[in-house]
């Protein structure tokens, strides 16, 4: 070997002056212990786009996480998938479920008046007690309501919003509904949301997930050997709260309100106090006016809600569209053009379910009753109770909102909803869209599969153009066939919360997410069979399996599922890395059903199904590492979901979802050949 004298090396090296520096490596920040695109090295790199090789994708409960996570740390993320989800705008949910499923109960003069009558208020026969609004499935005989206050598929300009009461919570078909989402279980997920956001009806300064007035013993250890007699026994032994203020219906406080049980033997959305389990399941957030004093809640006595102060929901102008000059129910519905619709006018103020300014109010408080001194009252201000505020601030809407534009423009997203789901999700989902698309005038919209760029006779997945040009950077696909409407439930399935349309939804989002990253290379097509992949056994099981592992934060064991690349055993790609893709499964799904439903990606990642790709050498999908994280509750953490959260209504040391995941990233980055970040000049992504 020949050796360089020292002062010959010397000798060699230019002097400084004449040295080009090399080029300053870029420090990429760090967001929750992950290298992250953060503000400082994007607003460096104008001319570079940072990829962090990391994209979200949920659906439901997962898809609010996938937006709630991609749009509060962007800097972490490249793509955001939202699938199927009610919790895509906070604000916008629970603004339906206080004015639909929560609701629907009679004025107090209506109930006082069946009182003096004589009549009981726990008869759902009684004419008199019908006052809830609610779609109805299946259809009664002859397809018309069966008893007053009964009411078909209530129109609105998107196709359908569905309607429901406290009494009848719309489930619509079977068909397409994935799960049975029956009235004790939608009360348990109700019991997850508050657990993981806080109770939104009330303020209680002594608990953030019981009424204010409940002692904690009202409540049921999910999961607990004993559930069944922890059941009983709350259900027989009611809490009684006096002087249990109230705007509606207790605005001088004479009746008590109460716990309450509830519950159906059937697979039913409806709550029939006949049921043998009418009473057997203790709704633990809220509480009832026990009007006739029975101690229990009646059929028709009313579910109280004090989360914020009354106002006049009728926009700026304070006035109804009936009273605006001009009004015609047919030609002139809305003559100020202020109420508010989903699609066509998402920033009307009227009937948006949100106090905006300008709309009166009443300074009383979250009761709404004079002289009771309760929270906000006589402030000057509009309030909401403070943990209702917290959520709304928490919204995936508000956070797209308050990123930097920066980080608007790397982020891709791609949503899908359907348009007859009975969640309402793509109503709800228009309300993020709206946001989405004001920050980013680069969002479109499609209705149906059908209409995706490049289709033009019957869908595939494979065939529409994925790239931003085609489809924006916000991709919004709202499926669903709305030719039918508005004869919605004519349509069984079509549109409805899975849909029979699921596998085209998983390949199309995977499809978007893989378009939306640099493939460099990594949609080089592998013929042969898996064989030819050299994996440790040569079985699909090397690239598609669950791991096991401790979890300091949550302080158990946890699992996640895996799916690796077919490539990624082979010998020359042992230097190279991969995106990873995180995926959150919804209520009724879990870790390991979820991983098995990924592992038809594998065969994409690997070769085209499309002639003309076949003949080019190239996949479908790029590939990339995909990851399963499981938001099943464990023992009594929660009942049938964790929201992937940090739990703000129940003790959350154990609890801690959130922070859970962010440590889950850690660990994959540590422990499979995860692509670091990186910037690439805007001209080579052209
Ligand atoms: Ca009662
Ligand atoms: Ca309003
Ligand atoms: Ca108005
Ligand atoms: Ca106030």
């Amino acid at each position: 070997m020949r050796r360089i004298l020292p002062f010959v090396v010397a000798a060699l090296v230019p002097t400084a002056a004449c040295v080009e520096p090399p080029p300053a490596e870029p420090v990429f920040g760090e967001v929750n212990g992950l290298p992250a695109c953060d503000q400082a090295v994007v607003d460096a790199n104008p001319d570079k786009r940072c990829f962090t090789w990391r994209a979200l994708a949920g659906v439901s409960m997962g898809g609010g996480t996938a937006s709630r996570l991609g749009f509060s740390e962007p800097s972490l993320y490249d793509v955001v998938g939202v699938m199927g989800t009610p919790f895509a705008d906070t604000e916008f949910f629970f603004g339906m479920l206080e004015r639909s499923h929560l609701s629907g109960f009679c004025s107090k003069e209506v109930l006082e008046a069946a009182m003096a009558r004589g009549e009981s208020l726990d008869d759902p026969s009684n004419p008199a007690l019908q006052c809830g609004i609610h779609d109805v499935w299946p259809l009664p005989d002859g397809g018309e309501p069966a008893r007053p206050g009964y009411q078909l598929a209530v129109e609105d300009s998107q196709c359908s919003m569905f309607q429901s009461d406290f009494n009848h919570w719309y489930r619509g078909p079977d068909e397409g509904r994935g799960g049975s989402f029956t009235r004790n279980g939608l009360i348990e997920i109700v019991h997850d949301l508050l657990a993981a956001y806080g109770n939104l009806l009330y303020h209680n300064p002594e608990s953030s997930f019981l009424p204010p007035g409940v002692d904690e013993a009202w409540h049921v250890v999910p999961h607990a050997d004993d559930e069944a007699q922890q059941k009983a026994s709350l259900c027989a032994n009611p809490r009684v709260i006096p002087s249990f203020y109230n705007a509606e219906w207790n605005p001088d406080g004479s009746y008590d309100a109460i716990t309450f049980c509830d519950g159906t033997s059937g697979r039913t959305g409806d709550y029939d106090p006949q049921d043998p389990q009418a009473r057997t399941v203790p709704v633990e957030f809220a509480v009832a006016l026990d009007m006739n004093g029975n101690g229990m809640r009646d059929w028709a006595e009313p579910v109280l809600i004090n989360n914020r102060e009354r106002w006049r929901d009728l926009g700026a102008d304070g006035v109804a569209s009936v009273d605006e000059p001009g009004f015609n129910a047919i030609t002139n519905p809305d003559p100020a053009g202020d109420d508010f619709d989903t699609l066509q006018n998402p920033e009307g103020s009227e009937a948006n379910l949100r106090h905006d300014e300008g709309e009166s109010y009443d300074d009383l408080g979250l009761d709404g009753v004079a002289d009771t001194g309760d929270f906000g009252e006589g402030n000057g201000a509009y309030d909401l109770a403070p943990s209702l505020q917290r959520a709304f601030d928490r919204s995936p809407g508000a956070y797209f909102n308050a990123m930097p534009q920066s980080q608007v423009d790397r982020l891709d997203v791609w949503l899908d909803a359907g348009i007859r789901d009975f969640l309402n999700t793509a109503q709800i989902t228009n309300a993020l869209f709206h946001d989405l698309q004001t920050r980013q005038p680069d969002a479109k919209v499609f209705n149906n599969f059908d209409s995706l760029p490049g289709v033009t006779d019957g869908y595939i997945y494979y065939l529409p153009d994925y790239s931003r040009a085609a489809m924006g950077k916000i991709a919004y696909l709202r499926y669903g066939d709305p030719a039918v409407c508005p004869a919605s439930d004519d349509v069984l399935g079509d549109g409805n919360h899975v849909g029979p349309d699921v596998v085209d939804r998983m390949f199309t989002l995977f499809s978007f997410m893989s378009s939306r990253m640099p493939a460099q290379g990594r949609d080089v097509a592998y013929g042969g069979g898996i064989d030819d992949m050299e994996s440790p056994t040569g079985r699909l099981q090397d690239f598609s399996f669950l791991v096991d592992y401790d979890s300091e934060v949550l302080g158990t064991s946890k699992q996640y599922g895996v799916l690796l690349p077919p490539d990624y055993f082979l010998p020359e790609m042992q230097e190279q890395g991969y995106p990873v893709l995180y995926f959150f499964h919804g209520q009724g799904m879990d870790v390991q059903g979820t991983t098995a439903i990924g592992l038809p990606l594998w065969p994409s990642m690997k070769e085209s199904a499309r002639t003309d790709r076949l003949q080019a050498g190239v996949t479908d999908l790029q590939r990339a590492i995909i990851i399963f994280v499981d938001g099943n509750c464990v023992g009594d953490e929660c009942w049938t979901g964790n929201f992937y959260a940090d739990f703000e209504g129940m003790p959350s040391e154990h609890r801690r979802f959130e922070a859970a995941f962010f440590e889950l990233q850690r660990i994959v980055e540590q422990s499979y050949r995860v692509k670091k970040p990186e910037l690439i000049p805007l001209a080579e992504l052209q």
